[in-house]
């Protein structure tokens, strides 16, 4: 009932020459059934539009300003990521979180502002270990998502959802497939309550997704995709993701 979706992170990787190889790669590579996006770090979204015409895969951003538009020095604005084509962007990652302070409602802003421009917004949610050991997982990112919810009201349908265990990011650790689909549930549960559309939400799992697990992770019912880090700058490794995602 719902398309896979699988969206490669770049975070801060790349050159020109080291993009143009696995953009190449991945040209060769598909098409695949699932949908598939690459998020690619700012200076690099023109290129890569232009080297992705006619494919399949989507571009997406790696983050958005809450703002419309003025004196942001550094910021990049939602408009600008629809100007060079983007479908995606995603808000909210715990990088963003831990190292730049994002709260709950900043994450929420962004994620409206990518909205407002026709930018589907791929919203991270998680806990960090500790939270998971001190049994506050579910608190967490049902408080995350509240923010979302509370702030969109009824285009929360509109968003894609990205369950990341902090712990499980580039870490090599990947909760097992009952572990993420135990937290997916009550994700889905949550935006039950919010928005007619949650049936048809796709949610996806990210956290030291490899070729060798995520078959299983996209077996579980409310696993809809995943959202691959490292994975994602080996063309053969994402191939075999996106591959798996039917
Ligand atoms: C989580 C994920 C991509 P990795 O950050 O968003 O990265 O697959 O390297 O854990």
């Amino acid at each position: 009932m719902r398309k896979k979706l699988v969206v490669g992170n770049w975070k801060m990787h790349g050159s020109r020459a080291a993009n143009a190889a696995l953009l190449g790669a991945l040209r060769e590579a598909g098409p695949w059934s699932a949908d598939v996006a690459v998020c690619v770090p700012f200076p690099y979204l023109a290129e890569t539009a232009l080297a992705l015409t006619g494919q399949a895969v989507m571009l997406g951003a790696q983050d958005c300003s809450a703002h419309e538009q003025g004196a942001f020095t550094g910021e990049v604005s939602s408009a600008m990521l629809a100007d060079l084509g983007c479908r995606y962007v995603l808000v909210g990652h715990s990088e963003r979180r831990a190292f730049h302070h994002e709260s709950d409602q900043l994450v929420a802003d962004k994620a409206k502002a990518a909205l407002a421009h026709g930018v589907t917004p791929i919203v991270c949610v998680g806990e960090t270990l500790a939270e998971r050991e001190a049994g506050q997982t579910e608190v967490v990112v049902k408080r995350q998502l509240a923010a979302v919810i509370h702030t969109l009201t009824h285009c929360i349908g509109e968003i894609v959802l990205a369950y990341e265990p902090v712990w499980a990011i580039g870490t090599g650790l990947t909760a097992s497939p009952e572990q993420a689909q135990a937290v997916h549930a009550v994700l889905r549960t949550q935006l039950h309550a919010a928005s007619q559309k949650s049936a048809s939400m796709r949610i996806l799992y990210g956290g030291s997704v490899k070729p060798d697990n995520a078959a299983q992770l996209f077996a579980q019912p409310d696993i809809d995709g995943g959202l691959i880090g490292g994975a994602a700058l080996k063309a053969a490794d994402f191939a075999a993701i996106c591959r798996a995602a039917m």
